[in-house]
């Protein structure tokens, strides 16, 4: 009998990244509730210090909530080029063992060692080794996943964080993902979550029970990527030109929408989202699309072109709001709506986060 062959995936989070960076170069901050990001109680918080998170701070909550529920809670301007630069160091880490990377923003990166520079056969070991370089160059802690996928690698990493490193086994897989909540899925957002728990899943075990053109009926093409990945497979490889062609944001209703009042009042939380998303991969399109659903399942699409990358909120909004004006006679009611943003370039000088946001847009809004 032969052995079936299994990737070895890692995946590398670095723990409460821009937070971490700010108490290891600012001693008076550590052990202290901070929130990183730009405006204060006016603005929205990119990150928070684990300190702050026991006070339930967390990243892209307004200030001022976050300044309610932590009143000692300490304001740290965010300092983009330091982190780009922490960045660069543990990517230059993780090309010591393979050329196969995926970065998915500054502080987190896919790594495929099925075979590696080092010649080292077990990936926790590879996983270990990368936790400790990495500490030792940065004074900075990671969390790690290992398993033979991606989707696995992720949740792992996020199970013992800070500093925590999660092995899933092949054999564990099935077990693992049974009893796994359906929330804790990477890729089912609350809207998701909230429409599963309705039909009574809650956990891995009652996704399974649903066969695939069920799943296709409730939640469309995803749907199948539910079904593989509930049995544990996701054949994804680790993908190193990950060139981003676009980026969007979007959003179902459950009751369809029909006066510009209404539309532009449910826009703007994906206005923000939207921005937020643009923002953390600091790619911003020359090219806003506004997307819109009919209620008979038409699909609608009106874009935007500048000269320029938009980087600034306010400019995106009224470049939705436009769109949106101009063609609101083009129907009647819509169910969908969503922005996305393409011709993207990663900016040099990335705007300060948050400096305009003023609410809690949460994680309710589905991503591409
Ligand atoms: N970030 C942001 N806005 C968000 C989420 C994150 O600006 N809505 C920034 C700040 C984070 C960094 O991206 O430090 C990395 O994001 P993570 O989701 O990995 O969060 P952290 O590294 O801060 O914490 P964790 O330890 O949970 O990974
Ligand atoms: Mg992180």
């Amino acid at each position: 009998m032969t052995a079936a062959i299994y990737r070895k995936i890692i995946h590398i989070d670095m723990d409460a990244f821009y937070a971490s960076i700010e108490q290891r170069d600012h001693p008076e901050l550590r052990g202290k509730p901070i929130a990183v990001g730009g405006g204060g109680t006016r603005g929205v918080v990119a990150t928070a210090s684990y300190e702050a998170r026991q006070f339930g701070v967390h990243s892209a909550m307004s200030g001022f909530r976050a300044k309610q529920l932590c009143p000692q809670l300490i304001f740290v301007p965010s300092r983009f080029d330091v982190y780009r630069q922490v960045s660069q160091q543990i990517r230059a880490i993780f090309e010591e063992y393979t050329d196969l990377i995926e970065p998915l923003s500054l502080d987190e990166a896919y790594l495929d060692v099925t075979s590696n520079k080092k010649e080292e056969p077990i990936a926790t070991t590879i996983a270990q080794q990368i936790m400790q370089q990495v500490y030792d160059s940065t004074q900075l802690t990671c969390s790690a996943g290992v398993s033979y996928c991606k989707f696995l690698a992720k949740i792992a990493s996020d199970l013992k964080k800070p500093n925590g490193l999660t092995v899933i086994k092949p054999h564990q897989a099935v077990a693992f993902l049974e009893d796994l909540p359906v929330k804790k899925f990477h890729g089912v957002g609350k809207v998701t979550a909230e429409k599963m728990r309705s039909l009574g899943i809650q956990t891995g075990a009652d996704l399974k029970q649903l066969t695939k053109l069920e799943l296709a009926q409730h939640f469309g093409k995803v749907g199948r990527f539910y079904f593989n990945i509930v049995r544990g497979i996701d054949n994804r490889p680790v993908n190193t030109n990950r060139i981003r062609k676009s980026l969007a944001v979007e959003r179902t209703f459950k009751k369809d929408l029909s006066t510009f009042e209404e539309i532009i009042e449910v826009l703007e939380p994906i206005v923000l989202k939207f921005f937020e998303r643009l923002t953390k991969a600091n790619n911003f399109g020359r090219t806003i699309t506004l997307k819109l659903k009919t209620s008979d399942f038409q699909l609608m699409t009106r874009s935007a072109s500048k000269e320029y990358h938009v980087t600034n909120l306010d400019e995106i909004r009224s470049i939705a709001h436009a769109l949106l004006k101009d063609n609101i006679n083009s129907f009647e009611k819509i169910r969908l709506i969503g922005l996305t943003a393409s011709n993207l370039q990663q900016q040099t000088i990335l705007p300060q986060v948050g400096e305009q946001l003023r609410f809690d847009f949460g994680e309710e809004y589905s991503e591409d």
